[in-house]
């Protein structure tokens, strides 16, 4: 069945990042960022998939480019290196570097597809995260340095711009489990991770604009929390989770103050003023959904379920398995109807705070070419996002996760995210059943709108 109509002008787009497609990790200049490192050691990438290749997007952008034209994107999001641009995350900028991205917006432009930089996605400088990465406040005044290097080169083509992407999986994997780069178990004394990434967005904001930039947002992971149970202690872990995870990025961001007084008490620096600073206006507000998260008190049982990651027994929260769904490749439940309950949600918190909305990432791992699987979960979120509109959330444009394969962080090329196959072996792409599927729904689109 054809998807219902979405208002003219809607934004279908995919997205990808620099980390997990680039690949050339040290060519032309580019200097090392701490996943590169992180993936280098022995075991870390649960497939030995060879991250510093990825999938030689570096070399292929070209191509990449003529399938997202194939498609008929009308816009890519993808992400700037930082350290490709900013070889030691401060001092000399790499000329190389930023001409690579040039390249890539000329590229995009020249098939009128609309470039959509993300600034971070996780890959900082190494020398940056020798030197405590997010846990030191200079990290975010090297970042907005960074930035206004890239928007005064790519300014005048990019028309919207993206800080920082899901800054909560960045504190919560990195810094507090230690599953993600930079590998550290620090629990709650992460936490200043957050605030720095937070205000690391703000100043980009003031450095984007300086430099002309226009139409700035951020990419922030939402997961509706389903308790457990409603017992008090289930209630209790779902709570802390859905303040951790939903609400410690959002509510800054878009209303100047931390969900709960607990956790403002336990940032660094003056935090009342960088709140000022991290509540810049935003353009439009951008959400990454996959499926809701059931939760609940800590429970022996819970220790593994977190996307396979591990969940250490001292944390005050456990996470449940979602029963009834169908599950993707990596076990992930398909609740299309999650977008909508998640979208509801954060236009019932923060009503005309709320700046538009793009769904920045959304999609699923299946394995092979005839991927019907995926088919279904991009059907039934996008006919879930079209309800969430009806119902009255401004949502402005769709990027699925991702245009190609691409390297899944730890669990390398084993999880496959792609619209496109990619044989790693050979680099060779294949567009799969979902690729010719969206490429259909966007023409129709087109035509109705
Ligand atoms: C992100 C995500 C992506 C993942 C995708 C599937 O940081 O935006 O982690 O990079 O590949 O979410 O897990």
């Amino acid at each position: 069945m054809t998807l219902p109509p979405f208002p003219h002008g809607f934004l279908w787009g995919a997205s990808a990042s620099a980390f997990q497609t680039e690949g050339a990790a040290a060519a032309e200049g580019k200097g090392p960022s701490g996943w590169d490192a992180f993936a280098a050691e022995p075991g870390r990438i649960k497939d030995g998939a060879d991250a510093a290749r990825g999938t030689g997007f570096h070399e292929r952008y070209r191509e990449d480019v003529a399938l997202l034209a194939g498609l008929g994107a009308g816009a890519f999001r993808f992400s700037v290196s930082w350290p490709r641009v900013v070889p030691g995350g401060s001092g000399p900028v790499n000329a190389a570097g930023l001409d690579f991205y040039d390249r890539l917006v000329d590229e995009l432009c020249a098939h009128g597809i609309t470039p959509a930089p993300t600034l971070y996605h996780w890959d900082t400088p190494l020398e940056l995260e020798e030197a405590g990465g997010w846990l030191q406040r200079d990290t975010a005044y090297r970042f907005a340095d960074y930035a206004r290097v890239v928007a005064e080169r790519l300014a005048d083509r990019v028309p919207m711009w993206i800080t920082v992407n899901e800054p909560a999986e960045v504190t919560l994997l990195g810094y507090a489990l230690g599953e993600h780069a930079p590998g550290k178990k620090l629990l709650f004394d992460a936490l200043p991770a957050a605030h720095h990434q937070l205000l690391a967005h703000g100043l980009a904001v003031g450095a984007l604009r300086a430099a002309g930039a226009r139409n700035i947002g951020l990419a922030v992971s939402h997961t509706p929390v389903w308790p457990a149970s409603e017992s008090e202690e289930d209630r209790f872990g779902a709570d802390l989770y859905d303040t951790i995870g939903n609400w410690l990025f959002a509510d800054p961001i878009l209303t100047g103050r931390y969900p709960d007084e607990n956790f403002a008490a336990l940032m660094p620096g003056p935090v009342a003023d960088d709140l000022a600073v991290i509540s810049a206006p935003l353009d439009w507000y951008g959400v990454n959904y996959y499926n809701p998260t059931r939760v609940g008190a800590p429970a022996p049982e819970a220790v593994e379920s977190f996307a396979g990651f591990e969940m250490p027994a001292e944390l005050p929260f456990g996470i449940r398995e979602i029963e009834g769904y169908e599950t993707t490749a990596f076990g992930w439940p398909v609740v299309p109807d999650g977008l909508r309950e998640m979208l509801l949600l954060l236009k019932a918190r923060y009503g005309d705070r709320l700046p538009p909305v793009y769904i920045t990432e959304n999609g699923c791992s299946y394995d092979g070419i005839e991927d019907a699987g995926r088919i279904r979960y991009l059907d039934g979120h996008l006919r879930a996002l079209h309800r969430a509109m009806a119902e009255g959330v401004d949502v402005r444009g769709y990027f699925v996760w991702s245009l190609t394969d691409n390297i899944e962080w730890i669990e390398g090329a084993a999880q496959r995210f792609g619209l496109v196959h990619v044989d790693y072996p050979t680099l060779r792409r294949t567009p799969k059943d979902s690729y010719r599927w969206y490429r259909d729904v966007i023409r129709a689109q087109r035509a109705a709108g």
